[in-house]
């Protein structure tokens, strides 16, 4: 059941859909199928939680695809999915991480009304939800290469609104790693955002300070070094609070 005059979201990113595995499927017919789908299989099963808790809105923080060698299979795999959300008065927002900027994926997605694919320019998207004023800010990569804090580029908090930041970033960096869109965490909680929906590291990790600011973490593993659960996190805001 749905808790009353409540706003929740589910929150995801790094899908990867149809990340190759070319290797395996020279060595295990089966599994490679089965592989080669799990993606896919992800976001049925992430969509299908949406409609199970009937939350608000989902929030992809990048990296939905893979690359620009999608299957002939999923653009129309991606809409059906999106339009189920769409039918249940479900919002969608998108943004685009370094695997699927928007010079790289260029295949016209053609969203369903209640779906926002945001763009190179930051943008705010505001709505009511379960009596809650709602502020979702977000903007995609242009390029795979982010090499600049994109922090500076995003809109003030709406005053009076539960404000939801989305941003693909690699945070402080990882050794052996690219940077993508640095920042901190102290940064991100300074910025005054309610919420910080982020993408782009695999592990799932979350961080408390005036705001929330959590990276979701694959929700699907692409190869054998992200064995283990993998999840998507739900946030919900009632009157007593986030
Ligand atoms: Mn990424």
């Amino acid at each position: 059941m749905r808790p009353a005059l409540t706003f929740r979201f589910i929150h995801t990113a790094d899908l990867h859909l149809d990340s190759p595995l070319v290797s395996l499927a020279l060595r295990d017919r089966d599994l490679a199928e089965r592989l080669g789908v799990a993606s896919r299989a992800a976001l049925s099963a992430i969509v299908d939680l949406c409609l199970a808790e009937q939350v608000d809105a989902l929030l992809i923080a990048g990296d939905l695809w893979d690359g620009s060698q999608a299957s002939a299979k999923t653009p129309g795999m991606l809409k059906a999915e999106l339009r189920r959300l769409d039918a249940a008065g479900i919002r969608c927002f998108i943004i685009r991480g370094n695997h699927d900027a928007i010079s790289k994926v260029t295949r016209e997605l053609d969203p369903p009304p209640n779906t926002v694919v945001f763009g190179a320019r930051a943008k705010t998207h505001r709505f009511e939800a379960g009596g809650h004023e709602i502020a979702v800010h977000g903007l995609s990569f242009a390029d795979p290469h982010a090499p600049q804090s994109l922090l500076p580029l995003y809109p003030v908090a709406v005053a009076g609104a539960f404000n939801i930041g989305m941003m693909h970033t690699s945070l402080n960096g990882a050794e052996g790693h690219d940077i993508y869109a640095p920042c901190s965490l102290a940064e991100l909680d300074a910025f005054s955002y309610d919420y910080w929906a982020l993408g782009h590291i695999h592990r799932r990790a979350e961080y408390h300070g005036r705001a929330a600011v959590v990276m979701a973490g694959i929700p699907q593993g692409r190869d054998i070094g992200e064995a283990g659960p993998a999840s998507v996190t739900m946030g919900t805001l009632s009157d007593a609070g986030f």
